[in-house]
């Protein structure tokens, strides 16, 4: 899509010509034999990075998320998580599929419930109920316009978890933008969660790729499962390279988009546009319309601008990589022409 900004998802990036360079000198072999280097390297990196015993490698966030569900749960236990997050939202209903889990759904601001709610909604064992497993948290969260949650929010929530025996899973996609805006260490965000997910192929530039980490025993059972789902990968150190190459260059400069997206939801609100967020800490913009987003994205759309709708009247507008300061100014003259 030459020549048209593309605001529709930080995943719409395209590895840079040294990404890709590191990506042809990796060097490789069979990771379904635990025989590719570079993907073995990439294991540990992350997994030190997250501030885990060990991390496993899959296509994608999704994978990663269903199969820390797999990994943490049974068929029909419960699992808490908040309406708004990717795993309930955005994954097509595929814990019905492969965990086979009970959602139990709350709702709150900035992709939180309160801890007075959650302890409220887990109920005591008895032969009724399923059994309260897991808890799930999202950070940054995608669908509260990237809000970054600081361990102190988070802590919380995860008292509550341990007090009744739950498990805590962290759907870390964007934990780099998180890290980043809070100017904190990632390890220092991930250390109370039990597990992880983390993605190099959002902000981070990577074409594909995403971990989950957590300790030993539960990653050796994390890679069965990537087995089963078709996960399991052969000379997937080309990819690994990537994520090892977006993990070295790609996370301090997450600040420029964050500088970005500040200044586009700013002059947005300048122009008379309504951005529900009280401050944008990380990539996300989310714009509230007095009219169809659908006309909005396609009359945006005619004149290369592309963003992507988050609600019948709401629009996502996400920086990137591959998103400049001109690009900015083209995306604001856009969207002011259309509200002259
Ligand atoms: N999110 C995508 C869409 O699916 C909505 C996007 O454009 O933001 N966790 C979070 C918090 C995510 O935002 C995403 C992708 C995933 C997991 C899934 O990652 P992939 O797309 O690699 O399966």
């Amino acid at each position: 899509m030459g020549n048209m900004v593309d605001l529709r998802s930080d995943t719409v990036t395209k590895p840079t010509a040294a990404m890709r360079d590191a990506m042809c000198q990796a060097e490789v072999g069979d990771d379904v034999y635990g025989e590719d280097p570079t993907v073995n390297r990439l294991e540990r990196v992350a997994a030190e990075l997250l501030g885990k015993e060990a991390s496993v490698f899959v296509p994608s966030g999704t994978m990663a998320n269903q199969i820390a569900l797999l990994t943490h749960t049974q068929r029909g236990d419960e699992v808490f998580i908040h309406r708004d997050n990717h795993i309930y939202f955005y994954e097509g209903g595929g814990a019905a599929m492969w965990s086979q889990a009970t959602f139990t759904e709350l709702a709150g601001d900035e992709g939180l419930m309160t801890p007075e709610e959650l302890s409220d909604r887990i109920r005591p064992r008895n032969i009724h109920h399923p059994r309260p497993r897991l808890l799930s948290l999202e950070n940054t969260h995608n669908r509260a316009g990237g809000a970054a949650l600081s361990r102190s929010r988070l802590m919380p929530l995860v008292e509550v978890a341990r007090e009744h025996g739950l498990a805590v899973h962290l759907d870390g996609a964007r934990i780099a933008n998180a890290a980043v805006a809070l100017h904190v260490s990632i390890a220092s965000l991930t250390a109370d969660m039990d597990s992880v997910s983390m993605c190099f192929s959002k902000g981070l530039g990577a074409p594909v790729g995403s971990v989950l980490a957590g300790p030993k025993d539960y990653i050796d059972q994390a890679r069965v499962y990537r087995k089963w789902l078709g996960g399991g990968m052969r000379q997937a150190g080309i990819l690994a390279a990537a994520g090892l190459y977006a993990i070295e260059h790609h996370i301090d400069r997450l600040e420029e988009d964050h500088v970005r997206a500040a200044r586009l939801a700013e002059q947005l609100r300048r122009a008379g546009y309504q951005v529900d967020q009280p401050s944008v800490p990380t990539n996300m913009v989310m714009v509230n319309l007095d009219r169809d987003a659908t006309e909005v994205i396609q009359h945006l759309a005619a004149q290369g601008v592309l963003v992507s709708a988050m609600g019948p009247r709401r629009l996502r507008l996400v920086t990137h990589l591959d998103v400049t300061d001109a690009d900015i100014d083209r995306t604001l003259l856009e969207f002011s022409q259309l509200k002259g």
